[in-house]
């Protein structure tokens, strides 16, 4: 059995000449290629070297659309909303991860979980209020919000159950992690708003509330306040969406998707938690003696291959593998990809810029020799953390827990070329 046989395929330098193998070259008049093999030229009508129809008439006025809408070719790429779940009261939609290049969740992707529906908020009348353990208790508008000086950071926002312990039958990545985006944020540092309102010397937290039906209630310890918390107001350049939180939410860079408190109202600072329900009954971790974790803020790093994931279908020969890597304690140092089920592992590349608590692409060039195999990646922090496999994760954590579910995914490809779940039997 050959190296390449047992391997799955071999690595590539990107530099080798006809990726494609059979290529798309112009052989004596006839256009031989994958995708339109051995063709006469000209038996395509909008294909070489004919006129295509789109070249023939001119096109759609400008401003035929004054708000930008994707391709109509593009009209599968759609937020993943699971079917069967009570989606007015306890609703999620997940990003199409398979679907997208880079690092940036366009805004009509972002992933969405709301536990009491998206509130339709006037900012003209809507308050932000700073109460508690402050000098001066103030009531804010969007106008005085937006007074103070500004910043833009890049970030991640994840949910803690993405995906739980026991859903791991998803087919997609998105039905496995789709609950994650990465947007650039526009807002005023928490600190700032807190210095306005002046820290009493006793202030240890602040209790973010939400103005949806939900009024979901987070406590934020004051060291996160006082660090890199932001109030955000803008997402990608545009005001956030309603299902972000329009007007006004909390962003705290690298903790767990609840804490992010959209349509935010109050701001109460404190010398304690609030022990509030998404604290208590939910977002804490059972672990296997019976004790619960509360309090476990930070998103760990974690990966996904993107391409090619499950559903898909590949060609032998020259594949790129990509995905992306996030961590909730800083910048991501290393991804490594395995093709041979985990055998052995290649550091993948990753592309600039890579930032804190930010996705992060990774790129492989890889050939499958139509091997049947697994592929899988793991991420690495700048803390030293490596991501765990599903069983040295589970031998932790236990399978009581829900939340904080950070294994590696392994996507099997089938001697056919198609891609599915490697937690799922074949
Ligand atoms: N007010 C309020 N804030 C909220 C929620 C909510 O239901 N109400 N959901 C939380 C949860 S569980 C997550 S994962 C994130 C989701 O943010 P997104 O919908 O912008 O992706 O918002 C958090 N903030
Ligand atoms: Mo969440």
């Amino acid at each position: 059995m050959s190296k390449g046989r047992r391997d799955g395929g071999g690595l590539e330098s990107p530099q080798r000449r006809h990726l494609l193998g059979r290529g798309a070259a112009l052989v004596g008049g006839a256009v031989v290629s994958g995708t339109v093999a051995a063709q006469e030229a000209g038996s395509e009508p909008n294909g070489p070297p004919n006129i295509p129809d789109w070249m023939k008439v001119p096109g759609a006025d400008v401003g035929s659309e004054p708000y930008g809408t994707p391709s109509p070719f593009e009209k599968q790429v759609v937020r993943n909303i699971p079917k069967g779940l009570p989606q007015y009261i306890s609703a999620s939609s997940r990003t199409p991860l398979q679907e997208l290049d880079g690092i940036i969740t366009p805004n009509g992707l972002f992933y969405e979980r709301h536990h009491g529906g998206i509130p339709e908020i006037d900012p003209g009348q809507h308050r932000l209020m700073v109460h508690g353990l402050v000098e001066t208790p103030l009531i804010l508008t969007m106008a005085d919000i937006r007074r103070f000086p500004s910043e833009s950071r890049i970030h991640f926002i994840e949910c803690s159950g993405n995906p739980g312990f026991e859903a791991m039958s998803g087919r997609t990545a998105s039905d496995l992690v789709g609950l994650v985006s990465c947007a650039e944020w526009t807002g005023v540092p928490l600190k700032t708003v807190l210095a306005e309102a002046g820290l009493r010397p006793e202030a240890k937290w602040v209790v973010a509330e939400g103005a949806d039906a939900a009024a979901l209630t987070r406590s934020i310890p004051i060291d996160k306040c006082l660090d890199d918390a932001m109030l955000v107001y803008s997402q990608n350049g545009e005001r956030l969406r309603p299902q972000q939180g329009y007007p006004l939410r909390v962003l705290l860079p690298g903790f767990e998707g609840n804490m992010n408190v959209k349509w935010l109202r109050r701001l109460n600072v404190t010398a304690e938690p609030a022990h509030s329900r998404e604290e208590t009954s939910k977002y804490t971790d059972s672990m296997p003696d019976g004790t619960a974790r509360q309090f476990t803020f930070y998103m760990e790093a974690k990966s996904i291959i993107t391409r090619p994931s499950g559903t898909q279908r590949i060609d032998r020969g020259y594949n790129e593998i990509t995905g992306i890597a996030w961590s909730g304690h800083g910048r991501i140092t290393q991804v490594e990809v395995s093709v041979n089920d985990g055998r052995t592992w290649t550091v993948a590349q990753l592309q600039a810029p890579v930032l804190t608590r930010a996705l992060t692409r990774f790129r492989l060039p890889w050939t499958w020799d139509g091997t049947p195999t697994a592929i899988l990646s793991r991420a690495t922090d700048e803390t030293g953390y490596v991501q765990p496999d599903f069983k040295a994760l589970t031998q932790v954590r236990g399978m009581k827990s829900f939340y904080h579910n950070n294994a590696i995914i392994p996507w099997r490809i089938a001697e056919s070329g198609a891609v599915s779940n490697g937690f799922v039997k074949a």
